[in-house]
């Protein structure tokens, strides 16, 4: 089971869909488990199951609760089953030997919105990077404090909210004065959710679509 692999037929992964949807909202996580288990089976790949299967019905699940059509708790269950199947799905991939470059990711300061970053976390691993992911926000003392201890080569800022894009630069700074030489990326509904141009908080890459990472990265020598 490779990591990447081409896009699935639509009426395959709009059934497959259903179906995850359909068990996170049941918060039936054997069931959703299954679905993941038969898209892979029918040749998907991981990042397949992470942007075809598994966003999308997350993004559904947040426009049902935004309704008022489920509750906070049902969202919150549906959450935990789709952590469940990301850290599932990282666990069963061989990653490939570690190049010794080593990636920070985590969330802005306020920020508590995780699985974005965490599929960042593991699209890195599977692309030779050693990660540490720092989970939901962390303030920007806390990023400097880190990035000097640790010494990343890339540091990956996830930010869901767009009303938390102001803490982002900031962020961005004090990782600069911590350790000049590490390249920053950010990325994150937030920058899809400003009409116009994606706003620039002063990172080295802005990158919405997360499939475009790996690529983006080798396109600057960063990969
Ligand atoms: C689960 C969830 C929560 C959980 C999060 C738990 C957790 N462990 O993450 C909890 C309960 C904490 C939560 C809280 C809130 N939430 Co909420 N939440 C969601 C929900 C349903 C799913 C989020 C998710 O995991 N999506 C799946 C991930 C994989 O998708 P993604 O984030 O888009 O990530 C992809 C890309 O964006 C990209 N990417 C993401 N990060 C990065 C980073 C880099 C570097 C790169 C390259 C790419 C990248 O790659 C990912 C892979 O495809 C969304 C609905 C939605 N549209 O997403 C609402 C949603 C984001 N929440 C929303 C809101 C309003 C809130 C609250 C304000 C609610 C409240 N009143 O308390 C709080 C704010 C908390 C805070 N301080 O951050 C709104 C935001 C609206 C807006 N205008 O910003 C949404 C859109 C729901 C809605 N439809 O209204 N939430």
């Amino acid at each position: 089971m490779g990591a990447s692999a081409p896009t699935p037929p639509p009426p395959e992964r709009d059934r497959l869909l259903d179906q995850l949807l359909a068990a996170l909202l049941a918060a039936d996580q054997v069931a959703a488990q299954s679905v993941v288990d038969r898209a892979l089976k029918l040749g998907w790949s991981a990042d397949g199951a992470r942007f075809e299967l598994i966003t999308p019905a997350l993004h559904e699940v947040g426009a049902r609760w935004e309704r008022g059509e489920i509750g906070v708790a049902d969202e919150h269950l549906a959450t935990s089953v789709c952590e469940w199947l990301l850290i599932t799905l990282a666990g069963r991939l061989r990653r490939p030997r570690t190049t010794g470059r080593r990636a920070l990711v985590g969330c802005s300061e306020g920020e508590l919105h995780t699985l974005g970053a965490l599929i960042v976390a593991n699209l890195l691993s599977e692309h030779g990077w050693s990660v540490l992911f720092l989970g939901a926000s962390t303030p920007v003392d806390a990023w400097r404090a880190v990035v000097g201890a640790r010494r990343p080569d890339l540091v990956a800022v996830a930010t869901t909210r767009a009303d938390r894009l102001g803490q982002v630069g900031p962020i961005l700074r004090a990782i600069r004065a911590a350790r000049p030489q590490c390249r920053t990326v950010v990325g994150g509904q937030a920058y899809a959710r400003v009409p116009g141009a994606v706003p620039d908080v002063g990172a080295d890459l802005v990158v919405v679509d997360a499939r475009e990472l790996p690529g983006r990265l080798a396109a600057r020598g960063t990969g």
